[in-house]
């Protein structure tokens, strides 16, 4: 969508931008109360607790009281804002239901600080969402209206797509959003690849395929945090996040719903793709809310030689 003339993309705000997607005005607001919420965030994990909560997630995961602030300040803004019928995050172990069903009403799963273990040796972490229309979550990640996350790193960024292309926003001194990267586009093959989890826990196919990657003089780059992680290989336009099933865990150690769908709805917006080793991640049927699922994600041609590794098996 091409700007009015005499408008340089520097000057374009959030708000504007998801205005010239022609998408409806709930999602438009819906997703600007997301961005605001990461204003809070960010301060919170700039200035607040890294101790523990002393409660534990549906996972077992130990919280942090990051967690749980990041939780309280995300979900308070969706509540109030007015669209969002059902809320499901990493940190809680049941959907909320917040409106009873009607049209324009939105469904919200999200990670509210990925990464947060990350913090207390300042590392860069980010808030991942995913965005259904209607009241379930529990729904094949191809039907996601919208995804986004906000990585809080040396700068403050914004990354989201409503099926029309991936576009990044940078909080400025104002804590404004504005455009830095229009139409993100990936590249067919890369040279970064992220390798999660521990590699004497990897399959055959996945160690063959690592040692390709190795061999053809892929750099390693890993940070531990999935929003920076993914944002590189994304930015750079090239590149494979891979968090394989591991000896012990078969279904690896990410969430369908809240932290792969709506990263895999930007990686192939973007011209990339994402699998779990068999089918593409946006094409599984979520069982239950806190499927974990393998996953290979980054551009295509990458993607594809990771499967016929693991096929060959
Ligand atoms: P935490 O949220 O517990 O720090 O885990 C982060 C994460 O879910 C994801 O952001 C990383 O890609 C992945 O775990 C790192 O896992 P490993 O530490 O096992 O490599």
């Amino acid at each position: 969508m091409p700007h009015e003339p005499g408008t340089t993309k520097f000057q374009i705000d959030l708000r504007r931008h998801l205005r010239e997607q022609n998408i409806c005005d709930n999602l438009v607001h819906l997703i600007c109360e997301i961005a605001e919420a990461g204003k809070y965030v960010i301060n919170a994990v700039r200035t607040g607790d890294l101790g523990v909560a002393g409660t534990s997630n549906l996972y077992g995961e130990e919280q942090l009281a990051l967690d749980v602030l990041s939780d309280r300040i995300i979900k308070k803004r969706l509540i109030h804002s007015g669209v969002v019928c059902s809320i499901l995050s990493e940190e809680m172990d049941e959907v909320l239901n917040v409106k009873p069903e009607a049209d324009g009403l939105y469904s919200v799963g999200y990670d509210p600080l990925d990464g947060s273990s990350l913090v207390d040796v300042n590392l860069a972490v980010g808030t991942i969402v995913s965005i259904h229309s209607g009241c379930t979550l529990l729904k094949p990640g191809r039907s996601q209206v919208a995804a986004l996350y906000i990585l809080y790193g040396p700068r403050v960024s914004l990354v989201y797509s409503v099926g029309k292309g991936v576009h990044e926003f940078t909080m400025n001194h104002l804590m404004e959003y504005t455009l830095t990267r229009e139409n993100i586009t990936m590249q067919p093959a890369g040279n970064i690849y992220s390798p999660g989890g521990l590699r004497n826990k990897y399959c055959e196919g996945v160690e063959k395929f690592v040692r390709y990657l190795e061999a053809k003089g892929a750099k390693l780059r890993y940070s531990g945090g999935f929003v920076p992680d993914i944002n590189q290989i994304l930015l750079k336009g090239k590149g494979i996040f891979m968090y394989p099933a591991l000896n012990g865990s078969p279904k690896g150690k990410l969430r369908l719903l809240f932290e792969l769908n709506p990263m895999a709805y930007l990686i192939e917006q973007a011209g990339g793709s994402a699998s779990n080793g068999s089918i593409p991640i946006l094409d599984i049927m979520p069982d239950e809310i806190g499927q974990l699922e393998p996953v290979f994600i980054g551009c295509k041609d990458d993607v594809e030689k990771a499967l016929e590794f693991l096929n060959e098996e």
